[in-house]
């Protein structure tokens, strides 16, 4: 069946995660830019607030990491039994990163990027497990890789080269960037001239 994402018009945002999760397995989905429209008719019923919204069927779910693994589990790339903690506290870790490195910008803390950034990135790349090529498993991607990606996108984005010098600061956490950006459907996706950037223009780092 195909799954519905809604989210809001014109960039990708916090939908990327289970964006980019469908186009590397290959899962059909739509897209549906009427988000007030969309919860204000589950709102009265459902505990729904703000998009992206996850629409599978009868299923309907909100939050970026529940959305994510959901999607995942769905598609056979959960986390092991014995890395569901771990792999919780990183996916808690990546809403807090999310959230600072856009309101950072939006609201234009500057020494987000000198203070704070480092030190998430530092918990990115030490949230490998040792021997790793993916977050938590050594196979293939899990929901984990696809909200940590989305990371990298949104930073890139919204800071620009000197976030990008951060990251490749950090080894294993570049190589996993490159190695994720490399898998033919992630590529393909990021090539295409269709897609939609991961944020809007007010947002992003000056040339
Ligand atoms: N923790 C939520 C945050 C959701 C969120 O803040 N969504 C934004 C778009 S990225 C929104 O539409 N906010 C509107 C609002 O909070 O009223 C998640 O990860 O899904």
């Amino acid at each position: 069946m195909t799954c519905e994402i809604v989210y809001w018009p014109g960039f990708t945002g916090r939908a990327e995660p289970a964006i980019l999760l469908l186009e590397d397995v290959g899962a059909p989905y739509t897209i549906d830019n009427d988000v007030q429209g969309r919860i204000a008719s589950l709102a009265d019923r459902l505990p729904v607030f703000a998009c992206p919204l996850l629409i599978d069927g009868d299923l309907v779910l909100s939050q970026t990491s529940v959305i994510t693994q959901y999607l995942a589990q769905r598609h056979g790339i959960d986390v092991a039994a014995e890395d569901q903690t771990a792999a919780a506290q990183f996916g808690y870790n990546l809403a807090d990163i999310w959230r600072e490195t856009y309101e950072g910008r939006k609201d234009g803390v500057e020494h987000y990027l000198t203070e704070r950034f480092p030190r998430w990135l530092d918990v990115m790349e030490h949230s490998f497990q040792d021997g790793k090529r993916w977050y938590f498993t050594d196979d293939a991607p899990s929901w984990l890789d696809y909200l940590a990606l989305n990371i990298v996108t949104l930073a890139t984005y919204c800071w620009g080269e000197p976030a990008v010098a951060q990251m490749q600061g950090r080894a294993r956490l570049w190589e996993w960037s490159d190695a994720m950006q490399a898998r033919p459907r992630i590529k393909a996706y990021f090539d295409n001239s269709a897609s939609l950037p991961v944020a809007y223009p007010e947002v992003q780092a000056p040339a």
